[in-house]
């Protein structure tokens, strides 16, 4: 068996050697040998530009070298087929598979994980129905999301994506925060009448959830309805929250979808469904399950999420950048990196190989951004002339969603969008040489750029599980588990034993946490 220390490997010891010496972008070498157009990577309708990164033709070729040792593409066939890969050798540990992709391999008739896509065929009819049944009654124009992490970030990022297709009159609204002033923005503007509140909780047990759920049921009765009418819970099957008399409607989710992967899953599907309607729904799912597939091509320059997660390692490993700013042009994506920072770091943020030994190289980046052009009159200046080296992913589409445009000062604001983004990757690319210091631009900061057509439902699907397939891949590359999240758990103990100490009212102990307590009181 391969050593589990990647570095120790002769494909990251080529790398490494050829990181002495990386592609020169600025002095004209982005322009050169038809760099641009050739530098490209068409997968699933969604466009990779990526000239404006450090590489050329021999690093492409150790990216392939390294993708093939370390059998990157094998193990993502082999994580869609059901292995079991959430795991720690020899150390207790979830001990389970990995299937998000299964929640779309939900149109062929040779599902890769037939049991897993079955599961996920029969909550899609089971919300079908649930949706023809409110589509009748035209009642309800909102439906709350309570849930947090994994069951809020995703599914309101996408829903803030494609708000453009929402069935007219329909809204989503999300309450994640324990802080009660996020419940009460939501629930002070709704009317119960016309609201669901669908409840998100994998375990069923989170501390947020469980309290902002009380909060909403209160509203409800308070307005004399029945919560049961009301509410609907997303779940894994016999979580505490699995008691279908509590709710309307109950749907499920499997231990084998980890909560940041979990936005195709119900988590997901409940809200958009109920606002995009089952056809958008079925559009997005679709975009994200022809992703997953391109994701078993073996060349790396045709695998955009594989090119992708290489080019991450390269900036990040061997290039020494710290961070990596994703970069929407899209004001529809303005919560896409925050459902990507908590996809990315809460899965590659750890230091243990796939056996339980420390690693020796850097894992997953600080994954950070703000949609463009808001973000170029803000931080961009650090971008340009900071200290600090910022790869960045610019994501951009050629038309708006809405159509509404018009010319002023001879181009539309769409194009005036698309111009921006370009003009910053050749920016940080290029640099610019100046006599006065204040003015030089020292370039060869790294960039990629992904161009769809629009931002619609279809692209969406892509656009997720092309970033889902990103990390994943990295993970791989790494050799760590990035479906687990023991590093979350400790802060949650530990929240637990403030709240009993605040919950039973002694005082004078001489715990952490009392001590804490005692001394805000002072
Ligand atoms: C995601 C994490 C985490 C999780 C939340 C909510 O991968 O596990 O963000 O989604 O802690 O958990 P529940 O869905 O169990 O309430």
């Amino acid at each position: 068996m391969m050593n589990s220390d990647v570095t120790r490997s002769r494909t990251w010891q080529r790398l490494k050697k050829l990181a002495e010496t990386p592609y020169d972008l600025t002095g004209g070498g982005l322009a050169r040998d038809g760099r641009i157009s050739s530098m490209v990577c068409r997968t699933a309708g969604l466009r990779l530009y990526y000239a404006s990164q450090r590489i050329d033709q021999t690093v492409l070729e150790a990216f392939q070298d390294y993708a093939d040792e370390h059998r990157l593409v094998d193990r993502f066939k082999e994580m869609r087929r059901g292995s079991v890969i959430n795991r720690i050798d020899g150390w207790e540990s979830e001990n389970r598979r990995v299937l998000h992709t299964s929640c779309r391999d939900i149109f062929s008739a040779h599902p890769k994980e037939p049991g897993a896509s079955a599961q996920a065929r029969a909550e899609q009819q089971k919300l079908a129905g649930f949706l023809e049944e409110l589509d009748r009654s035209d009642q309800f124009t909102t439906m709350v999301n309570v849930g947090i992490g994994g069951s809020d970030l995703g599914p309101r990022a996408v829903y803030e994506a494609l708000k453009a297709y929402n069935i007219k009159a329909r809204a989503v609204r999300f309450i994640a925060n324990v802080d009660p002033d996020d419940a009460s923005q939501v629930l002070d503007s709704i009317d119960p009448h016309r609201t669901l509140v669908v409840v998100v909780s994998k375990s069923g047990s989170t501390l947020e959830t469980r309290t902002n759920e009380e909060l909403a049921r209160a509203r409800f009765v308070e307005a004399g309805l029945d919560p049961t009418r009301h509410f609907i819970a997303v779940t894994g099957s016999g979580s505490p929250m699995d008691n279908p008399e509590r709710y309307r409607r109950s749907f499920y989710m499997y231990d084998y979808i980890g909560g940041r992967y979990s936005v195709t899953s119900m988590v997901g599907c409940v809200g958009l469904g109920f606002a995009l309607g089952m056809e958008q729904l079925q559009r997005f799912l679709a975009g994200a399950g022809e992703m997953d597939e391109s994701c078993e091509q073996s060349a790396v320059i045709d695998n955009m999420a594989l090119l992708m997660a290489m080019l991450g390692l390269w900036n990040h490993n061997f290039l020494a950048c710290p961070t990596l700013a994703v970069l929407p042009y899209s004001q529809g994506l303005h919560r896409f990196t925050a459902h990507l920072q908590q996809c990315d770091m809460e899965s590659n943020g750890k230091s243990i190989t796939r056996d339980g030994k420390h690693v020796a190289m850097q894992t997953g980046p600080i994954v950070w951004g703000e949609p463009g052009t808001n973000g170029q009159h803000a931080f961009y200046q650090l971008l340009h002339q900071g200290t600090e080296i910022v790869p960045a992913e610019f994501i951009g589409f050629l038309s708006s969603q809405y159509g509404k445009d018009m010319v002023v000062d001879g181009t539309t604001s769409q194009q005036k969008l698309l111009a921006n983004l370009l003009a910053q990757s050749v920016a940080l690319a290029s640099g610019q040489h100046h006599e006065n210091p204040n003015k030089r631009f020292p370039g060869n900061r790294p960039s990629s750029v992904v161009i769809g057509e629009r931002l619609d439902p279809l692209t969406m699907g892509r656009l997720l599980a092309l970033y889902e397939a990103k990390i994943v891949f990295q993970g791989f590359a790494w050799n760590i588990n990035s479906f687990d999240q023991e590093g979350v758990e400790l802060g949650k103990v530990l929240a637990k034993q403030f709240l009993h100490h605040l919950s039973d009212g002694q005082k004078g102990g001489s715990s952490i946490a009392e001590q804490f307590l005692q001394a805000l009181e002072k």
